[in-house]
């Protein structure tokens, strides 16, 4: 369940991590294994993935980071279709959730996690054989709207390499969103991926009173990335997307 938390370590929690990281499916002497990796479409599958360790065997013992132990994204390679889940954890190992990809087309799993210390984001494609309607990649902008809300962000002008602070702004009807609530022990959660090979940046907020929240971020270099922000408000996580445009 995506519901609020309690907040366990937002303040001093470190604003950046992995500045890189969602490209292998192997690192650091982890290694991602999932299951299925083929899926038929709009059809609910029970989703599972393992990390196993340098000798094969399942890692039971995950670090809590953001009040979980393992966030899964979930994302088509076009970007589009983004989803957020927190499978539970079997006694053998393996992290399960049920899982609906609803077009066809070739998706990427994320596996964010932290052991012995260690954050961790390893990645593999799902498949959904069908004809494929391929998104272009919207045209950066500045508002985005999500589920009747509206949400304005401010980065100003970010350079790769620099540091960013990403404010965003959450309005209803003109009105802004004064009560928003603790999503995964903060204001919200924010995940940026890069066009092109899906670099995962995964950054959290450094501060924000509703209706802002404010995150900092280092862009690892110049293009197109896409944003995806999450926040909860009324007992409903809403996200959204932005596409951010960064120069070299
Ligand atoms: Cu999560």
């Amino acid at each position: 369940m995506n519901g609020a938390r309690k907040d366990t370590h937002a303040a001093g929690h470190s604003a950046v991590h992995d500045a890189l990281g969602g490209l292998a499916v192997s690192a650091a002497g982890y290694t991602l294994q999932v299951g299925p990796k083929a899926f038929e479409v709009g059809r609910e599958e029970a989703f599972g993935l393992r990390i196993l360790d340098k000798a094969g065997r399942a890692v039971r013992d995950f670090d809590e980071q953001h009040g979980e132990r393992m966030h899964l994204i979930v994302v088509r390679r076009d970007l589009v279709h983004y989803q957020h889940l927190h499978p539970s954890l079997d006694a053998d190992g393996t992290w399960s959730v049920p899982l609906v990809l609803p077009e066809p087309g070739v998706y990427r799993a994320f596996a964010d996690f932290s052991v012995g210390g260690e954050s961790l984001t390893l990645s593999a494609d799902l498949h959904v054989p069908g004809e494929m309607g391929l998104a272009s990649l919207p045209d950066p902008t500045s508002v985005a709207r999500a589920d009747g809300y509206e949400v304005e962000l401010d980065a100003g002008t970010p350079t790769a390499g620099a540091e960013s602070a990403l404010n965003f702004r959450i309005t209803q009807e003109g009105q802004d969103v004064e009560d928003l609530e603790p999503y995964l022990g903060a204001l919200g959660h924010l995940v940026a991926l890069r066009e092109g090979d899906l670099a995962f940046l995964h950054v959290h907020p450094t501060g924000g009173v509703g209706p802002e929240v404010t995150f900092h971020a280092v862009f690892p270099s110049m293009g197109r990335y896409r944003l995806f922000l999450q926040f909860a408000h009324l007992g409903r996580v809403c996200t959204a997307a932005f596409t951010w445009e960064v120069s070299p």
